[in-house]
């Protein structure tokens, strides 16, 4: 990671388990290295088990990716769109989660897969738990890229109080320990311009997921 030559970068924690680096990757290399990833396994909407077409789209970097259709939800070594292995993880991002990890209070963050999603103006995430993935001991790190979200942080319980926090590129948010199964989901996107991504939000999220 470079230095911080503007001062930006700012911890705010969240609560036991649940972090934001404020500024952490602004690097404009994270969207070369998306760009990158696109060009070979291209970004798609996904269906759900119940047939409805998933907003954001899609696309997956490392040995395993997340994948959503009729069949269910899980993660896959192969993509099914092209029947290739996905896109390796960039040396980068490794480290960015590794470093990114360890600074929240997880060391030894080795994440086998990334799930990076797609947000146009107009297109939401709604509230749920990432619940998919063998090891629930590991972390998970997120990377916001482009334009800026809401999103919204719940309890480990459907109906718990949900808070809102500003993500903006370059921010990471680490989550573990006891906020690892809690409730989230990304409000509507505002129509927007962003110098680096155009009209959207790029959001990686690295896990282990066996
Ligand atoms: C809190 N993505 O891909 S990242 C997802 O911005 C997802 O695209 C959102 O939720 C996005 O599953 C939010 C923040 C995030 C990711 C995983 C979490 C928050 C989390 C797991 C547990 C608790
Ligand atoms: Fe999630």
């Amino acid at each position: 990671m470079e230095p911080d030559l503007f001062g930006t970068r700012r911890d705010e924690p969240l609560g036991p388990g649940a972090m934001i680096l404020r500024g952490f990757a602004p690097d404009p290399a994270m969207v070369e290295e998306v760009a990158h990833i696109a060009g070979i396994s291209p970004f798609r909407q996904m269906q759900t088990p119940g047939g409805r077409t998933i907003g954001v789209e899609m696309t997956n970097c490392g040995a395993l990716g997340w994948v959503s259709d009729r069949r269910g939800y899980r993660y896959e070594p192969l993509d099914p769109l092209t029947g290739r292995p996905w896109p390796e993880m960039p040396q980068r991002f490794r480290q960015l989660a590794q470093e990114a990890a360890a600074r929240a209070g997880f060391p030894d963050f080795r994440p086998d897969a990334c799930l990076v999603n797609r947000y146009v103006p107009g297109v939401k995430m709604g509230l749920h738990q990432d619940r998919d993935e063998a090891d629930l001991d590991a972390p998970i790190v997120s990377v916001s890229l482009g334009l800026p979200a809401t999103f919204q942080f719940g309890g480990p319980r459907r109906g718990d109080p949900v808070a809102k926090h500003a993500l903006t590129h370059g921010d990471l948010v680490v989550w573990g320990g006891p906020a690892r199964l809690n409730w989230h989901g990304i409000l509507t996107l505002k129509p927007g311009e962003h110098p680096l991504t155009g009209a959207a939000r790029i959001n990686l999220t690295f896990r282990r997921a066996r």
